[in-house]
């Protein structure tokens, strides 16, 4: 952190400040071990250790001055929740999603033991007086994704009496899109509804152009790791993509293009974050919340290289664009449920897209080999491994299957680096 003292915003938000402190200093000791401790970084990472530093401060800071200027604050779970609405209302768009094992005894309370690690750390952040993005947010979007979020969305909303469901349907029929569609335009009266402010056309327009802007930059992010050597480590892209849900999307834009232009100077030079010629992994399943930094540092202690991230913080965020070309706000609603139900989330059945994203997302990036990713007990992605391995063929192919805490370290090192071998 800054030497900043957000001691009373902390408090007025209702933290707990002694297992906050602890908090904070567990992260930035892990954050210098891990992406501090990284060689040959790109000098444009610095904006994001600053980021990170200020994840608890200035970026809230902000966050609480937006709402005394009116704006409304919506925290969210997943990216099948349409940023650009929020946007468009005037409001500001938070990922809420956690990748620590924090509060599991309280989190235990409501839930079984064999719940995902994601879901029990969001109940578990906000049951032990963590998470100043959700005690600062007007309303907390969840949707109808996996079982467990599903039903882990009641208890949240008995505990913080503002949780907003979105019906997101499991099939991708014409009647799936119509009830969709019928979901997105709710959410359109909700957010009208909250923010007092009508949704136009124009409003509509500058909100997908931001949002559309970010996902170029993430694009850029993404082609540029296709380089051997890659010019940055999958730790810091993946870093780039977690940040991208907290972060001012217009601010994180520019970083994001500054970093790609210094990293094509990188590319060009043959400048890498690893050695040319490393293993090169494509990491696909589960996503990776901050600071959920476990496999990229143990596959890139391993002497390899994560080119790429087949998850929800990676290319399924920002695969697709939103098409700008539409004339009134109805318009607008269409070709937004139809890009957002475009997205290859497990959830869906059958969901063939993802294995031939897969396919092509290993073979742009020139993967030597792909790690399918699983939390423990995510039903649809542990599932949908076992296809993925047989339907991917000519790339070496391991699954696992973990959670947040370091039990499983040294055990899972050992299978990496055994895989690793084989590529080599
Ligand atoms: S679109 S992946 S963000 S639902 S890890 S809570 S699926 S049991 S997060 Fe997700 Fe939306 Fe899909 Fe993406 Fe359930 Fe699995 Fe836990 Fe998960």
């Amino acid at each position: 952190m800054s030497g900043k003292d957000y001691t009373k915003m902390w408090k007025d938000l209702g933290l707990n400040l002694e297992n906050h402190a602890g908090l904070l200093d567990v992260l930035s000791k892990a954050y210098k071990d891990i992406y501090l401790s990284q060689k040959n970084r790109p000098k444009a990472m610095e904006y994001f250790d600053f980021v990170i530093s200020e994840v608890h401060g200035l970026r809230i800071e902000e966050i609480l001055n937006a709402k005394e200027a009116g704006r409304k604050v919506v925290g969210t779970f997943c990216v099948y929740v349409p940023e650009e609405i929020v946007l468009a209302a005037d409001g500001v768009c938070i990922g809420l999603c956690a990748g620590a094992e924090v509060g599991s005894d309280e989190a235990g309370k409501y839930l079984p033991r064999n719940t995902c690690a994601l879901i029990k750390a969001f109940m578990g952040f906000k049951l032990s007086g963590l998470c100043p993005y959700v005690e600062s947010a007007d309303l907390i979007v969840g949707e109808t994704t996996c079982d467990g979020k599903k039903k882990a969305y009641e208890s949240f909303n008995d505990i913080t009496g503002k949780v907003y469901v979105m019906e997101v349907p499991h099939m991708k029929t014409t009647e799936d899109r119509k009830l969709w569609l019928s979901e997105v335009m709710r959410f359109k009266d909700k957010m009208v509804a909250l923010s007092g402010k009508e949704i136009t056309v124009v409003g509509f327009k500058k909100a997908v152009s931001k949002v559309n802007a970010k996902r170029k930059a993430l694009q850029r992010l993404s082609r540029l790791r296709a380089a051997d050597p890659a010019p940055i480590s999958g730790l810091d892209a993946l870093l780039v993509n977690q940040v991208s849900f907290y972060d001012d999307p217009v601010r994180f834009t520019e970083m994001t293009n500054k970093l790609c232009d210094e990293l094509d100077q990188r590319v060009s030079n043959g400048t890498g974050a690893a050695a040319k010629g490393a293993p090169r992994i494509l990491v696909s399943g589960s996503p990776m919340a901050i600071p959920n930094w476990k496999l990229h540092a143990i596959i890139e202690g391993s002497g390899a290289v994560a080119v790429g991230e087949e998850s929800c913080i990676g290319e399924r965020n920002h695969r697709d664009l939103l098409d700008e070309n539409f004339s009134t706000v109805d318009e607008a609603m269409e070709k937004l449920a139809s890009r957002y139900l475009g997205i290859d989330c497990a959830c869906f059945t059958p969901n063939n897209e993802r294995i031939d994203n897969i396919k092509a997302l290993a073979k742009s990036l020139k993967a030597d080999g792909i790690i399918h990713y699983s939390l423990q007990f995510c039903t649809p992605y542990m599932m949908e491994a076992y296809k993925a391995e047989r339907a991917v063929t000519g790339v070496p192919f391991m699954r696992i299957e973990t959670d947040y805490s370091m039990e499983d370290f040294g055990q899972l090192k050992t299978r990496i680096e055994a895989f690793i071998e084989i590529l080599r």
